[in-house]
């Protein structure tokens, strides 16, 4: 069974179909995708989006973790957001069963991890939307992240009255902001979701000096670009951010396991180079961030960094 991670969608559907078309072409029904997040927003078909995705998982064929887009759209379903200019929603909302995709999409999870094909070490992954704590261990963060997917996953007004809290006084919410929206992170480990002023502050630069035991694939930074270093597999590559001088694609990461590609004894599984990219370019054109047609208030931003804020990522 070949394991094909998948970057953000972000309602790409057609570039999604060309991505699986051609999985299929290769390795008929023997693969399963794993997608990092942010299925929808943005993009011009998020609910072709969630059915594709959600038939497969129903299948045994797909795994996806909550990205912040994600998330936004069950905080809107629950009455606790409005639509930004920016959000494409529509399509979802609108839909006869729209409750049924709310519901799915609040009780996706927030992590998924798991084991890489072949033999010797570093073979543990986890896969998350954004970013983990530079000081978690593996089952550290899957304690965590369970503990936060039965809060969304309980009534209703239970999961409404946990997204509206405050993470300075929930950690359980602010560690689901952190794995859904980070990108930095301080040396004591508090995190942003927005970019590092340095690279070493970016939240996988902390990670990486842990020299943890398992490798983390992540989505949710289109402006990083794919990122490949050992034990990180960062695959945003803002398909639905394309625009003149600024290609967007759809890219996928095939981890191999075969005499030519694997790694030197010892080296682990997230040693380089092992591996195949796939990548999708985008179609067309999809939206023009409003930061790029001069409508941003950054003061604004960053004075609503902690919160969901308008979840202009
Ligand atoms: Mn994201």
């Amino acid at each position: 069974m070949q394991r094909i991670f998948v970057g953000d969608v972000q309602g790409c559907a057609d570039e999604l179909e060309e991505l699986i078309d051609r999985a299929a072409g290769e390795f008929g029904d023997d693969f399963e995708l794993w997608l990092v997040g942010d299925l929808v927003n943005r993009g011009p078909g998020s609910l072709r989006v969630l059915r594709r995705v959600r038939e497969l998982v129903e299948r045994g064929r797909a795994r996806c973790v909550l990205g912040n887009h994600d998330l936004q759209l069950v905080r809107i379903g629950l009455g606790l957001a409005e639509l930004g200019p920016d959000d494409t929603y529509g399509d979802v909302l609108e839909a006869p069963e729209a409750q049924d995709w709310l519901d799915w999409l609040r009780k996706c999870p927030l992590l998924e991890s798991g084991l890489l094909e072949g033999e010797g070490p570093g073979r543990a992954f986890a896969m998350v939307h954004a970013s983990v704590h530079p000081d978690w261990s593996l089952e550290e963060l899957e304690s965590r992240a369970r503990r936060i997917e039965a809060r969304l996953r309980a009534p209703e007004a239970d999961a409404a009255a946990f997204l509206s809290g405050d993470p300075r006084s929930d950690p359980d919410l602010d560690d689901l902001l952190r794995m859904v929206r980070g990108r930095s992170v301080t040396a004591e480990g508090a995190w942003s979701s927005h970019p590092p002023a340095e690279p070493e502050g970016a939240w996988h630069a902390h990670w990486s000096v842990r020299s943890r035991d398992y490798g983390v694939v992540y989505g949710h930074w289109a402006r990083q670009g794919l990122h490949v270093a050992p034990g990180l597999r960062g695959l945003d590559t803002g398909c639905v951010h394309h625009q003149p001088g600024r290609e967007g694609r759809l890219t996928a990461w095939l981890p191999g396991w075969d005499g030519a590609r694997a790694p030197a004894p010892g080296a682990g599984r997230f040693s380089l180079p092992d591996e195949r990219f796939w990548h999708v370019l985008a179609h067309r054109i999809y939206y023009t961030p409003r930061a790029e047609v001069g409508a941003i208030d950054i003061s604004r931003q960053i004075e609503k960094k902690r919160d969901f804020g308008g979840n202009s990522d």
